[in-house]
């Protein structure tokens, strides 16, 4: 029997990644799509369906998690088997400066989700995927992070985040919701929001190859992070759902990088070694060979606080929903530069996920 899903978030990294996953397994899929007033479906353009054909696998709606009686009208009408949650106002530094329309949207939006679960009596035959997020650790407390690790938000995303993740388990053992937390670790790939550091970085890296930008502006380049690439998540997602019992599982790599290497690395895919030089927002990245700047620190991307370690133990989702991440720290970087790089040099800003 053919299964339908609800993505919100749909026109997001994971939202696209995820619906491709799932129309490829015979899903009809709908999603939940913000009105705007620029364009913002790009990243399902692929996947388009003209909406007269006859047997439509693919759907977008609109709607938003802070509109109630929208999504409630949306469960109705579309009856999905699945749900998946992945709409949020998900930049962590943004988050200081929206701090009530984060926790709105990221902790009440999904309250609003399994109200709507819970109100059209759908709670025996409806799953719940919550995108959860290691963000909830913040401060180390241990290391590696794993399930049982215990939170100390650091934003208010996070802190939004939280409320999402309690009210999912809450929901899951008042009222018997298949209900599941996915804490994922960072992930990413080459068409991962451009204000995010890995893609700020391998955009800019392009550029300036291209003679387009003269450097890079970052934060701290300390900050250590389990990244992931998106592709291999979305899988993860789909298994917690196919689960007879919901709970929670960290997806992670199990190892972990700083900006800075991230940096080196997206440098020397183009051939040039970068030197370290001063300390503090005095540091700077130069070519080894030209004596060129080409990283600088901009004091406005140090966060309020920071989170600065993550590194994530997957071993409960490898055990139990046989999944591990496919993509190294290395192929992650290198895929993201070949499709930056392309998206230069053809001068469109076309996404290629090669
Ligand atoms: P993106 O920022 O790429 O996508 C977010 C999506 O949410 C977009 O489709 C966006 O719409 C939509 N959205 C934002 N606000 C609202 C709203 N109020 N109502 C409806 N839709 C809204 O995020 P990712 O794909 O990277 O992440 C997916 C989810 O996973 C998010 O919840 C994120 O917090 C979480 N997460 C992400 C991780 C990562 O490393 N990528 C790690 C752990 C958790 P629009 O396109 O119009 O902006
Ligand atoms: P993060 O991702 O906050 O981990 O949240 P981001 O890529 O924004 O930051 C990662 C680390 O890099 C440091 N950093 C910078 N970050 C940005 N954006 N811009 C900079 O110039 C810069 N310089 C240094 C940051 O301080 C940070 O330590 C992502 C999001 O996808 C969340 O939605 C998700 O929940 C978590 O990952 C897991």
């Amino acid at each position: 029997m053919t299964k339908t899903a609800l993505i919100t978030g749909v026109t997001g990294q994971d939202g696209a990644y995820l619906a491709e996953l799932l129309l490829a397994k015979g899903y009809r899929v709908h999603g939940l799509k913000r009105r705007s007033s620029s364009f913002n479906t790009g990243r399902v353009e692929h996947l388009y369906q003209d909406p007269h054909e006859a047997d439509l696998r693919f759907v977008l709606h609109y709607g938003d998690l802070t509109d109630a009686t929208n999504l409630i009208r949306l469960m109705q009408e579309v009856q999905p088997d699945e749900v998946y949650n992945l709409a949020a106002q998900s930049h962590v530094q943004v988050s200081f400066e929206t701090p009530e329309y984060t926790g709105n949207a990221d902790g009440l939006g999904t309250l609003r989700l399994l109200e709507a679960i819970r109100l059209l009596g759908m709670t025996g035959r409806c799953r719940f995927y919550q995108a959860s997020t290691s963000e909830l650790y913040g401060k180390v407390q241990e290391t590696p992070q794993r399930e049982t690790t215990p939170f100390y938000p650091r934003s208010p995303y996070a802190a939004a985040k939280l409320y999402a993740y309690w009210i999912t388990v809450n929901y899951r053992e008042a009222y018997g919701i298949h209900a599941s937390n996915g804490i994922l670790f960072n992930h990413e790939g080459p068409t991962r929001g451009e204000t995010f550091v890995t893609r700020k970085i391998t955009r800019a890296v392009a550029a300036i190859e291209q003679g387009r930008q003269d450097r890079l502006y970052l934060g701290n380049l300390d900050a250590r992070r389990d990244w992931g690439h998106a592709r291999d998540y979305v899988e993860g997602m789909w298994r917690m759902l196919q689960q007879d019992e919901p709970d929670d599982y960290v997806l992670a790599t199990g190892e972990t990088h700083s900006v800075r290497e991230f940096v080196e690395l997206a440098f020397a895919h183009v051939g040039r070694a970068i030197a370290w030089r001063g300390i503090g927002v005095e540091e700077e990245g130069v070519c080894r060979k030209t004596g060129r700047t080409l990283v600088r620190i901009d004091p406005r991307y140090f966060r309020p606080t920071e989170v600065e370690l993550l590194l994530g133990d997957p071993s409960k989702a490898r055990e139990r929903l046989g999944w591990r991440h496919r993509t190294s720290f290395r192929q992650l970087v290198a895929e993201m530069m070949a499709a930056d790089l392309q998206s230069e040099q053809t001068g469109g800003r076309a996404y290629v996920d090669a």
